[in-house]
């Protein structure tokens, strides 16, 4: 009976009394999910309203801007704003954090990256919206780069909204991870995915295999070793998938099980790795851990990363549980 299932709302009102708390997380929640919505609204109108295409500009990271980046970047800011809960935001599209002046003193931070995956807007691939939610700590500025700069496992919450065939906001507040489907008719998040897990094993991973010659040999060792297939020791054929929306890979991962790459290399190592590890790899993390899998930089735990930097990169290995410690193994032989 679809018209027996809960709503976003409902769930989180079903937390809140729960947890005894106060209503103020679930008032942030919601906008979270109206930003989303209204992300999703544009990311569908596309080419209709003049929403592909680039923007002209460049972000922090020296990453060429699309429209829909700055356009989603301004709507998180928008609608993130109003009730005063955040103290301070954080987005991979701006440089220094963002104070928020709201009624009431915020408890909380919010980083996110608006558009993940954006080189895939115009060719009508899925992208999506990743964030991630942290106390503000006791004694510190909480509009300085400092009160963001605190480790994965602090993380109060974090999600992604997957603006794919259907638009979903999948959602962690340490209570395991839930998936919500949009009604664009009713204009609700509906739970279709609840108590979502991810196989211990597979048979799929994906990675950009383009860079396959920057590979440390760990992971060089690992993709060899899938591709041998059953002859190889492994002694089963591997299945790979790259969407170059990390959103998406992760999505595919939580629904049927697999393992997620985007390591350091020879080339990217300088910067520490592709990946952001405050607004993309934490929250990821914090969601496949919540659904029994594992997040590591393949040397370390991802969540317990201490920080330095706000837009700093970071090297990510999740998914499957018995995949991701192959590869922390093949890892800890070769150092
Ligand atoms: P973005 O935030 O600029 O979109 O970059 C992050 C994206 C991830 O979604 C994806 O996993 C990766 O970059 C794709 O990288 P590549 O271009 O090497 O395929
Ligand atoms: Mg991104």
């Amino acid at each position: 009976m679809p018209y027996k299932r809960i709503t976003l709302t409902h769930f989180l009102l079903q937390e809140q009394r729960r947890l005894k708390s106060s209503g103020v997380f679930t008032s942030l929640m919601n906008d979270i999910l109206t930003a989303c919505k209204m992300v999703s609204h544009e990311v569908n109108r596309g080419a209709l309203v003049g929403n592909h295409g680039v923007a002209g500009s460049e972000n922090i990271q020296g990453e060429e801007q699309k429209k829909l980046d700055v356009l989603a970047n301004d709507i998180f800011i928008h609608m993130n704003s109003q009730c005063g809960t955040y103290a301070a935001m954080a987005s991979e599209e701006l440089e220094e954090v963002q104070a928020v002046t709201g009624t009431h003193e915020g408890r909380y931070l919010l980083l996110f990256d608006p558009l993940d995956g954006s080189s895939n807007i115009d060719v009508n691939i899925s992208v999506g919206s990743i964030f991630s939610i942290l106390r503000v700590p006791e004694g510190v500025d909480p509009s300085s780069q400092d009160a963001f700069l605190q480790p994965g496992v602090k993380q109060v919450a974090a999600g992604y909204a997957l603006y794919g065939s259907s638009t979903m906001l999948v959602l962690t507040t340490g209570n395991g991870v839930h998936g919500f489907t949009l009604d664009r008719d009713v204009g609700m998040f509906f739970l279709t995915h609840p108590h979502m897990t991810i196989p211990a094993d597979t048979t799929e991973y994906a990675i950009n295999g383009s860079r396959a010659r920057h590979w440390e040999a760990p992971i060089k060792r690992y993709v060899d070793e899938c591709n041998a297939g059953k002859e190889g020791p492994r002694g089963k054929d591997f299945n790979m998938r790259w969407v170059a929306s990390m959103v998406a890979e992760v999505h595919r991962i939580l629904v049927r099980g697999g393992v997620f790459m985007y390591p350091a290399d020879a080339e990217n190592m300088k910067k520490g790795g592709k990946l952001r590890l405050m607004y993309e790899a934490n929250p990821m993390a914090f969601i496949v851990e919540q659904a029994g899998g594992l997040a590591s930089t393949g040397r370390q735990r991802l969540m317990e990363v201490a920080p330095s930097a706000l837009h700093q990169r970071v090297p990510v290995i999740l998914g499957s549980r018995n995949e991701v410690e192959r590869i922390v193994a093949y890892h800890a032989e070769h150092d």
